[in-house]
Protein backbone atom coordinates (compact mmCIF):
# COMPACT_ATOMS: atom_id res chain seq x y z
CA UNK A 1 0.00 0.00 0.00
CA UNK A 2 1.47 3.48 -0.54
CA UNK A 3 1.47 5.64 2.47
CA UNK A 4 1.42 9.39 3.19
CA UNK A 5 2.14 11.05 6.25
CA UNK A 6 0.82 14.64 7.55
CA UNK A 7 3.27 16.11 10.23
CA UNK A 8 1.06 19.08 11.65
CA UNK A 9 3.88 21.75 12.37
CA UNK A 10 3.44 24.94 14.42
CA UNK A 11 6.72 25.95 15.76
CA UNK A 12 8.46 22.76 15.47
CA UNK A 13 11.79 23.59 14.47
CA UNK A 14 13.88 21.59 17.30
CA UNK A 15 12.04 18.50 16.42
CA UNK A 16 11.36 17.98 12.67
CA UNK A 17 14.65 17.18 11.43
CA UNK A 18 14.68 13.99 14.16
CA UNK A 19 10.86 13.24 13.51
CA UNK A 20 10.96 13.07 9.52
CA UNK A 21 14.54 10.96 9.64
CA UNK A 22 13.09 8.80 12.17
CA UNK A 23 9.40 8.33 9.79
CA UNK A 24 11.58 7.85 6.84
CA UNK A 25 13.92 4.53 8.95
CA UNK A 26 10.36 3.30 10.06
CA UNK A 27 8.56 3.50 6.68
CA UNK A 28 11.37 4.03 3.94
CA UNK A 29 9.00 3.87 1.25
CA UNK A 30 5.92 6.43 2.58
CA UNK A 31 6.05 10.04 1.71
CA UNK A 32 6.11 12.65 3.81
CA UNK A 33 3.92 16.04 3.97
CA UNK A 34 4.40 18.42 6.77
CA UNK A 35 1.30 21.01 6.91
CA UNK A 36 3.18 24.50 8.56
CA UNK A 37 1.53 26.86 9.65
CA UNK A 38 4.02 29.89 8.79
CA UNK A 39 5.50 29.16 11.86
CA UNK A 40 8.15 31.91 13.00
CA UNK A 41 10.65 29.75 13.86
CA UNK A 42 10.96 28.45 10.34
CA UNK A 43 9.98 24.91 10.72
CA UNK A 44 9.21 25.23 6.85
CA UNK A 45 12.58 25.94 6.01
CA UNK A 46 14.23 23.43 8.04
CA UNK A 47 11.60 21.08 6.71
CA UNK A 48 12.77 22.15 2.91
CA UNK A 49 15.96 21.59 3.50
CA UNK A 50 16.16 18.38 4.65
CA UNK A 51 13.01 17.23 2.05
CA UNK A 52 16.42 18.36 -0.42
CA UNK A 53 18.61 16.11 0.99
CA UNK A 54 16.12 13.14 2.09
CA UNK A 55 13.55 13.57 -1.34
CA UNK A 56 10.11 12.49 -0.63
CA UNK A 57 9.53 15.02 2.07
CA UNK A 58 6.83 17.81 1.22
CA UNK A 59 6.04 20.78 2.46
CA UNK A 60 2.28 22.88 2.69
CA UNK A 61 2.91 26.48 3.56
CA UNK A 62 -0.34 27.91 4.70
CA UNK A 63 0.10 31.94 5.74
CA UNK A 64 -0.87 31.75 9.47
CA UNK A 65 -1.99 29.41 12.35
CA UNK A 66 -5.21 27.75 11.19
CA UNK A 67 -5.90 25.16 13.36
CA UNK A 68 -4.66 21.61 14.16
CA UNK A 69 -7.90 20.25 12.17
CA UNK A 70 -7.46 22.03 9.36
CA UNK A 71 -3.87 20.88 9.24
CA UNK A 72 -5.22 17.19 8.98
CA UNK A 73 -8.33 17.69 6.14
CA UNK A 74 -5.93 19.99 3.88
CA UNK A 75 -2.82 16.53 4.37
CA UNK A 76 -4.96 14.08 3.74
CA UNK A 77 -6.70 15.72 0.69
CA UNK A 78 -3.39 16.03 -0.79
CA UNK A 79 -2.31 12.42 -0.25
CA UNK A 80 -6.22 11.82 -1.95
CA UNK A 81 -5.68 13.96 -5.01
CA UNK A 82 -2.55 12.27 -5.28
CA UNK A 83 -3.90 8.21 -5.49
CA UNK A 84 -2.27 7.46 -1.84
CA UNK A 85 -4.02 4.40 -0.02
CA UNK A 86 -3.17 5.05 3.37
CA UNK A 87 -3.29 8.60 5.62
CA UNK A 88 -0.94 8.42 8.31
CA UNK A 89 -0.90 11.34 10.67
CA UNK A 90 1.50 12.09 13.89
CA UNK A 91 2.42 14.88 16.20
CA UNK A 92 5.75 16.71 15.56
CA UNK A 93 6.65 16.81 18.78
CA UNK A 94 7.95 13.17 19.20
CA UNK A 95 5.84 12.48 21.42
CA UNK A 96 4.48 9.77 18.54
CA UNK A 97 7.03 7.53 18.54
CA UNK A 98 7.57 6.73 13.95
CA UNK A 99 8.90 3.14 15.17
CA UNK A 100 5.29 2.39 15.78
CA UNK A 101 4.24 3.47 12.47
CA UNK A 102 4.78 -0.24 11.19
CA UNK A 103 2.21 -1.67 13.66
CA UNK A 104 -0.14 1.16 13.13
CA UNK A 105 0.39 -0.01 8.98
CA UNK A 106 -0.51 -3.56 9.69
CA UNK A 107 -3.79 -2.72 11.52
CA UNK A 108 -5.35 -0.95 8.36
CA UNK A 109 -3.50 -3.99 5.84
CA UNK A 110 -4.79 -6.43 7.95
CA UNK A 111 -8.38 -5.06 7.42
CA UNK A 112 -8.92 -1.79 9.97
CA UNK A 113 -10.71 1.32 8.32
CA UNK A 114 -8.98 3.30 10.73
CA UNK A 115 -6.16 2.30 13.16
CA UNK A 116 -5.88 4.18 16.28
CA UNK A 117 -2.36 4.25 18.36
CA UNK A 118 -4.30 4.21 21.58
CA UNK A 119 -2.73 5.03 25.44
CA UNK A 120 -5.65 3.81 27.02
CA UNK A 121 -5.72 -0.23 25.70
CA UNK A 122 -4.16 -2.84 27.20
CA UNK A 123 -0.27 -2.16 26.58
CA UNK A 124 -0.63 1.63 26.00
CA UNK A 125 1.03 4.18 28.20
CA UNK A 126 1.31 7.92 28.67
CA UNK A 127 3.57 7.75 31.38
CA UNK A 128 5.17 11.21 31.54
CA UNK A 129 2.05 13.33 30.79
CA UNK A 130 1.30 15.76 33.41
CA UNK A 131 -1.52 14.72 35.66
CA UNK A 132 -3.79 17.62 35.00
CA UNK A 133 -3.29 16.38 31.07
CA UNK A 134 -3.82 13.09 31.82
CA UNK A 135 -6.96 14.14 33.68
CA UNK A 136 -8.07 16.29 31.00
CA UNK A 137 -7.30 13.44 28.15
CA UNK A 138 -9.45 10.76 30.60
CA UNK A 139 -12.20 12.94 31.09
CA UNK A 140 -13.21 14.13 27.64
CA UNK A 141 -12.92 10.42 26.57
CA UNK A 142 -15.56 9.50 28.92
CA UNK A 143 -17.40 12.14 27.81
CA UNK A 144 -16.97 11.74 24.16
CA UNK A 145 -17.61 8.09 24.46
CA UNK A 146 -20.85 8.49 26.15
CA UNK A 147 -22.33 11.06 24.55
CA UNK A 148 -21.55 9.54 21.16
CA UNK A 149 -22.01 5.93 22.26
CA UNK A 150 -18.62 4.96 21.11
CA UNK A 151 -16.79 1.73 22.33
CA UNK A 152 -13.11 3.49 21.18
CA UNK A 153 -10.63 4.27 24.54
CA UNK A 154 -8.93 6.78 23.18
CA UNK A 155 -10.64 8.84 20.80
CA UNK A 156 -9.26 11.84 21.20
CA UNK A 157 -5.53 10.42 19.43
CA UNK A 158 -4.15 11.83 17.24
CA UNK A 159 -1.76 9.07 15.99
CA UNK A 160 -3.65 7.84 13.37
CA UNK A 161 -3.93 5.79 9.88
CA UNK A 162 -7.06 5.87 7.45
CA UNK A 163 -7.75 3.68 4.75
CA UNK A 164 -7.94 5.69 1.86
CA UNK A 165 -11.31 4.56 0.98
CA UNK A 166 -12.78 5.52 4.40
CA UNK A 167 -11.78 8.80 3.99
CA UNK A 168 -13.94 9.06 1.20
CA UNK A 169 -16.79 7.76 2.39
CA UNK A 170 -17.52 10.04 5.03
CA UNK A 171 -16.39 13.18 3.69
CA UNK A 172 -13.64 14.09 6.06
CA UNK A 173 -13.13 17.40 3.84
CA UNK A 174 -16.53 18.24 5.75
CA UNK A 175 -15.91 18.01 9.12
CA UNK A 176 -16.12 21.21 11.39
CA UNK A 177 -13.54 21.08 13.98
CA UNK A 178 -10.59 23.48 14.21
CA UNK A 179 -8.57 22.03 17.10
CA UNK A 180 -8.44 18.90 19.12
CA UNK A 181 -12.23 17.96 18.29
CA UNK A 182 -10.93 16.83 14.66
CA UNK A 183 -9.93 13.28 16.31
CA UNK A 184 -13.87 12.80 17.83
CA UNK A 185 -15.64 13.77 14.88
CA UNK A 186 -13.66 11.57 12.58
CA UNK A 187 -13.55 8.55 14.71
CA UNK A 188 -17.40 9.20 14.98
CA UNK A 189 -18.05 9.65 11.36
CA UNK A 190 -16.08 6.42 10.64
CA UNK A 191 -18.16 4.75 12.94
CA UNK A 192 -21.25 5.35 11.72
CA UNK A 193 -20.50 4.98 8.17
CA UNK A 194 -19.76 1.61 9.05
CA UNK A 195 -15.77 1.30 9.67
CA UNK A 196 -13.85 -0.78 11.31
CA UNK A 197 -11.56 0.65 13.96
CA UNK A 198 -8.55 -1.16 15.33
CA UNK A 199 -6.74 0.16 18.61
CA UNK A 200 -2.66 -0.41 18.22
CA UNK A 201 -1.49 0.28 21.77
CA UNK A 202 1.21 2.95 22.04
CA UNK A 203 3.48 4.85 24.52
CA UNK A 204 2.92 8.32 24.48
CA UNK A 205 5.64 10.09 25.67
CA UNK A 206 5.18 14.05 26.29
CA UNK A 207 7.19 16.46 24.36
CA UNK A 208 11.17 17.27 25.04
CA UNK A 209 11.50 20.29 23.40
CA UNK A 210 8.74 23.54 22.10
CA UNK A 211 5.62 24.34 23.83
CA UNK A 212 2.11 22.39 23.59
CA UNK A 213 -0.03 24.45 21.86
CA UNK A 214 -3.26 22.87 23.83
CA UNK A 215 -5.41 26.02 24.61
CA UNK A 216 -8.86 26.26 26.85
CA UNK A 217 -10.79 27.16 23.91
CA UNK A 218 -9.79 24.32 21.81
CA UNK A 219 -11.13 21.82 24.23
CA UNK A 220 -14.38 24.18 25.08
CA UNK A 221 -14.61 23.37 21.09
CA UNK A 222 -14.05 20.01 20.99
CA UNK A 223 -16.54 19.76 24.04
CA UNK A 224 -18.91 22.00 22.61
CA UNK A 225 -19.28 20.11 19.35
CA UNK A 226 -19.31 16.66 20.87
CA UNK A 227 -22.34 17.84 23.17
CA UNK A 228 -24.14 19.19 20.01
CA UNK A 229 -23.44 15.95 17.88
CA UNK A 230 -24.82 13.87 20.80
CA UNK A 231 -27.96 16.00 21.06
CA UNK A 232 -28.57 16.06 17.13
CA UNK A 233 -28.39 12.40 16.90
CA UNK A 234 -30.07 11.61 19.86
CA UNK A 235 -33.13 13.44 18.39
CA UNK A 236 -32.92 11.68 15.49
CA UNK A 237 -32.39 8.28 17.43
CA UNK A 238 -35.96 9.43 18.93
CA UNK A 239 -37.52 10.42 15.69
CA UNK A 240 -36.68 7.29 14.15
CA UNK A 241 -38.22 5.17 16.88
CA UNK A 242 -41.63 6.69 16.23
CA UNK A 243 -42.01 6.75 12.67
N1 LIG B 1 -0.20 23.25 11.11
C1 LIG B 1 -0.58 23.36 12.39
N2 LIG B 1 -0.08 22.49 13.31
C2 LIG B 1 -0.48 22.63 14.60
C3 LIG B 1 -1.40 23.62 15.02
N3 LIG B 1 -1.61 23.46 16.37
C4 LIG B 1 -0.83 22.43 16.76
N4 LIG B 1 -0.14 21.92 15.71
C5 LIG B 1 0.76 20.75 15.68
O1 LIG B 1 -0.03 19.63 16.10
C6 LIG B 1 0.73 18.72 16.88
C7 LIG B 1 0.11 18.58 18.26
O2 LIG B 1 0.18 19.79 18.98
P1 LIG B 1 0.78 19.92 20.45
O3 LIG B 1 1.09 21.34 20.70
O4 LIG B 1 1.90 18.95 20.66
O5 LIG B 1 -0.46 19.52 21.33
P2 LIG B 1 -0.52 18.56 22.61
O6 LIG B 1 0.29 17.35 22.32
O7 LIG B 1 -1.97 18.26 22.77
O8 LIG B 1 0.03 19.36 23.74
C8 LIG B 1 2.15 19.29 16.89
O9 LIG B 1 2.87 18.70 15.86
C9 LIG B 1 1.93 20.78 16.65
O10 LIG B 1 3.04 21.41 16.08
C10 LIG B 1 -1.92 24.53 14.03
O11 LIG B 1 -2.71 25.42 14.28
N5 LIG B 1 -1.47 24.34 12.74
MG1 LIG C 1 2.14 17.21 21.80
Amino acid sequence: MRVWVTVPTYEEAENIEVLVRRIRDALPDAAILVVDDNSPDGTADKAEALGADLGNVHVLRRPRKLGLGSAYRAGHAAGIARGYDVMIQIDADLSHDPADLPRLLAAVERGADLAIGSRYVEGGSAPHWPKRRLMLSRYGNIYSSFVLRMTVKDITAGYRAYRATILAEIHFETTQSTGYGFQVEMAYRVVQAGGSIEEVPICFTDRVRGTSKMSSRIVAEAMALVTWWGIRDGVKRIGRKRD
